[in-house]
């Protein structure tokens, strides 16, 4: 990134390049984002939207703003601990350059923090609550007026081709290191018609759900555990409640980094599975349907299963989608999603019974 480019942006947003000071912000696989700080003054979220993976950025901020008003609404405006997106001098949502990308600005949140790995059950159960909270407003928007930003995003049995594809073309010659890997995916090729078969039966409804609840996206304060508000919500669309719940399982319950290169270190921990599960219920059991609530623990395996194998299929690809930083890195991180879900599924009953308390 040029500075020149840099300047073209802030200028668009009416601040001046002499006084701000930018600092890359490196997390998030997709996107690329910067704190802008002007001088003696507030700062600014500065992201570059990742075009080959959203492929229609304008119905994005249109979901965006449109979260934006719910929580606006819900909190009043004044109290509203959401970031806003902002415009531009001409009320322009975000600034289009040269090259084709767009960018947008939001508000900075300040004394904020996030966590990669779950410290304990505390944060856990508040984190969940975020969510869960976030939920809770989301249930009152109208999923038929939210764009997919990623067309079948969570579509688990078009994950399951796109892995076989991959496996089929062996364009890099890696399907033998990751045999182990593709056995175990392909092991579990009948969750997916058993996740559309609840979603076409009605059990569990279509909402406005999130989609990327990560522990690390959630904001809480820096000097409590108290959360402040999620965030990247780049994908909040039409999906279930299985999807977040089943994220929340999936990054909240591990010790170690996603991409730890140990798999070993990888363990289900299950006093934090019970707190986010007390956490998130502690919202939202009352407005959640039967289906729902007796498929949340499929929702953790589903996750497990899918994000695993999309790491999967982007390194048989050649690491074209997720970001990554050494050779078998995605590798890395499927093995970590499937040591996970292996453990889940050996303490499948007990974990129900978890859920069944706080529904
Ligand atoms: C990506 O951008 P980030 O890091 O919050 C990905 C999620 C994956 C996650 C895995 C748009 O999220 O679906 O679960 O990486 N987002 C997109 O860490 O593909
Ligand atoms: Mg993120």
């Amino acid at each position: 990134m040029k500075e020149n480019d840099f300047r073209k942006i802030l200028q668009f947003y009416g601040l001046h390049p002499e006084s701000t000071t930018i600092t890359e912000f490196l997390q998030g696989h997709i996107n690329d984002s910067f704190i802008i700080d002007v001088r003696d003054n507030c700062s600014y979220f500065l992201q570059r939207i990742n075009h080959h993976v959203f492929r229609d950025p304008e119905a994005l901020i249109r979901n965006l703003t449109k979260v934006n008003n719910a929580m606006n609404t819900h909190f009043g405006r004044e109290n509203n601990p959401y970031p806003q997106i902002l415009q531009n001098p001409n009320k322009k949502y975000f600034y289009l350059d040269e090259q084709g990308n767009y960018w947008r600005m939001m508000e900075f949140v300040p004394e904020s923090r996030s966590y990669n790995i779950c410290i304990n059950a505390e944060v856990a159960r508040e984190g969940a609550a975020a969510f869960g909270k976030f939920q809770l407003v989301m249930n009152t928007e109208d999923p038929a007026e939210y764009t997919p930003t990623i067309p079948d995003f969570h579509h688990l049995g078009k994950r399951i081709s796109m892995l076989e594809e991959a496996i089929k073309a062996d364009q890099f010659n890696r399907c033998g290191e990751a045999s182990a890997e593709i056995t175990f995916a392909l092991d579990r090729k009948h969750y997916a018609p058993e996740l559309d078969a609840l979603i076409r039966s009605g059990d569990v409804p279509v909402r406005v759900t999130h989609n990327d609840t990560k522990l690390n996206n959630v904001l809480f304060e820096k000097q409590s555990i108290k959360h402040i508000c999620v965030v990247d919500l780049d994908t909040v669309m039409p999906g279930t409640v299985l999807y977040d719940y089943g994220d929340m399982v999936r990054t909240f319950t591990s010790p170690v980094e996603e991409d730890e290169p140990d798999a070993e270190k990888v363990v289900f921990r299950k006093e934090i599975f019970e707190a986010l599960t007390r956490g998130y219920l502690g919202e939202l059991s009352d407005s959640l349907s039967d289906g729902e609530k007796e498929n949340l623990l499929f929702g953790g395996k589903i996750m497990l299963l899918m994000i695993g194998i999309r790491f999967l299929t982007d390194f048989l690809e050649g690491d074209h989608y997720f970001k990554t930083s050494r050779q078998g890195h995605n590798l890395d991180r499927a093995k970590n999603q499937f040591t996970l879900l292996k453990q889940l599924e050996e303490q499948e009953e007990e974990l129900q019974n978890i859920v069944k308390k706080y529904c």
